[in-house]
């Protein structure tokens, strides 16, 4: 049973039209079949007086991130495009970070690795969190093994209370992704 209260926050990665629609470049299965289930939980957690937030994977059109340029994805969500934008269900009720904008490769709604220098660069993210006193955060969205549960482990090192609401998620699952994800966060307290 999960509840909710002005301490905890709702965070909605990356439901975007590359990972959620079926014609999405980095499209995942099942990925369009969450979306009112999400719109339906943060409208609950907005009713509690917690916080909802948005994420979204936010690439230039050349980045070591996508395998054209030397990463392992197809291109996907560059800023400004259709595969960039929310998915035209989701009910956008709070705030939202996106990530990558200026190159920086990785998973996580927190921090964003410049593929550069190698150093790791925060977003907005914890410092919204922290500013409305948020000690509890809840994952959801897509994908599963990537983005949320990176999310989510950034979210436990950082000291809030992790859940991963798998039900409310879909995974790429690639190469055995899902089952080593889901290890890692056990491992990591979430
Ligand atoms: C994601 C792969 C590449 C995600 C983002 O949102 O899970 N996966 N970029
Ligand atoms: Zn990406």
């Amino acid at each position: 049973m999960v509840r909710y209260g002005p301490s905890t926050a709702l965070l909605v990665v990356d439901v975007q039209n590359d990972f959620a629609d079926p014609a999405g470049s980095l499209s995942v299965k099942g990925g369009d079949t969450i979306v009112d289930l999400i719109n339906g939980k943060a409208w609950k957690a907005i009713r509690a007086g917690a916080f909802v937030v948005y994420t979204q994977d936010w690439h230039p059109a050349t980045t070591p991130h996508f395998a054209k340029d030397g990463g392992i994805w197809p291109v996907h969500c560059v800023a400004g495009t259709w595969g960039a934008a929310f998915h035209p269900a989701l009910e956008v009720i709070g705030p939202s970070v996106r990530k990558g904008a200026n190159g920086e490769d990785g998973y996580s709604g927190f921090t964003m690795r410049d593929p550069t220098s190698g150093t790791t660069v925060p977003t907005a993210l914890e410092s919204l969190l922290r500013g409305r006193g948020v000690t509890r955060v809840l994952v959801c969205g897509l994908a599963t093994d990537f983005c949320v549960a990176w999310t989510a482990m950034d979210a436990r090192a950082e000291g809030f209370e992790t859940v991963v609401l798998e039900d409310l998620s879909r995974a790429i699952d690639l190469g055995g992704s899902l089952d080593k994800a889901r290890a890692d966060m056990r491992a990591a307290g979430v």
